[in-house]
């Protein structure tokens, strides 16, 4: 009998127990949902700045959008890759093209190629420019090697190097490789010296980056926030997160030089360029104030 007490006992005392655990979890549960939903993050209502769906012909919105053109990428030992604003155009399709291209010699009293590249970009620098936000813009990613493009946030604030990229971080929304090499997400804050810094998260997930994907960035004054296709992909504060305004920029690279094409880009593939990035939209947003 008292050996039937005791293995009883233990198993009603068991149940006993976890019934008292299961109900402190479950009203604590209650408790903190009522007490949480107080302390729960506002959500966020979003207000457009700045957009623009790429309709049209020609070369993009001279009231959005600037274009520089110079030899974005020298190289002493072989051809040179320039930013050409004809290498920009609206396709008139809903889409801004940057193509890369095989050019004569651009500066043939400086070196003697026997041919250079182009590609292109456009900037919102002097027109536009915001902190914190939400950034967005639906994609289509080089195909060939041996160039990329980009989405990104920039401002001169970047080069001021103080150990923090508080004062200013250039901010990748994405790089998207030719090859269907994986694009990545990138920090880069105290200039591109001896000083530099940069954190980054490759994508190794993604790739397709030569179909349509959205990217975006949300970026408080606590953190950077990364998607891909609505999906979060990075989270980071690298740096000390920026509390300084950029500009928005879309940009073609290509550089010709060794090291680039071997550990970046993949080797230049002329035979099947021009090639293309596409840009179907881009929109910019902030948080709604409150009042
Ligand atoms: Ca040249
Ligand atoms: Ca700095
Ligand atoms: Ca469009």
């Amino acid at each position: 009998m008292p050996r039937i007490i005791w293995s009883i006992w233990p198993t009603t005392g068991f149940i006993a127990v976890s019934i008292a655990i299961l109900s402190a979890v479950f009203l604590g549960g209650f408790s903190c949902f009522q007490k949480c939903a107080v302390n729960a993050p506002i959500v966020t209502e979003w207000e457009l700045t700045f957009s623009d769906e790429f309709d049209g012909e020609g070369q993009p919105d001279p009231e959005k959008w600037i274009s520089q053109e110079y030899n974005r990428k020298p190289n002493s030992n072989g051809p040179d890759g320039w930013w050409s604003k004809d290498q920009v155009r609206l396709d008139g399709r809903g889409h801004l093209e940057i193509l890369v291209s095989v050019v004569e010699n651009q500066n043939d009293d400086q070196d003697n190629d026997p041919k250079d590249y182009a590609t292109g970009m456009v900037s919102t620098e002097g027109i536009f420019e915001q902190k914190f936000g939400r950034f967005e813009a639906r994609l289509k990613g080089p195909r060939q090697t041996g160039w990329w493009g980009a989405f990104w946030l920039f401002s001169d604030a970047v080069e001021q190097i103080d150990g923090s990229g508080r004062d200013g971080t250039e901010i990748d929304i994405i790089e998207l490789f030719g090859g269907l090499r994986s694009p990545q997400h990138a920090l880069h804050w105290d200039g591109y010296g001896r000083a530099h810094q940069v954190k980054g998260k490759k994508l190794w997930f993604l790739s397709d980056t030569d179909e349509w994907h959205t990217y975006a960035l949300e970026w408080t004054p606590e953190a950077y926030v990364f998607f891909v296709d609505g999906k979060e992909t990075w989270r980071s504060r690298a740096g000390g997160v920026s509390q300084s305004a950029v500009w928005l920029k879309f940009t073609g690279e290509i550089a010709t030089d060794k090291n680039t094409q071997e550990y970046w880009s993949g080797k230049i593939n002329d035979l099947n360029y021009p090639d293309r990035f596409l840009i179907d939209w881009v929109r910019v947003y902030q948080q709604k104030s409150e009042n």
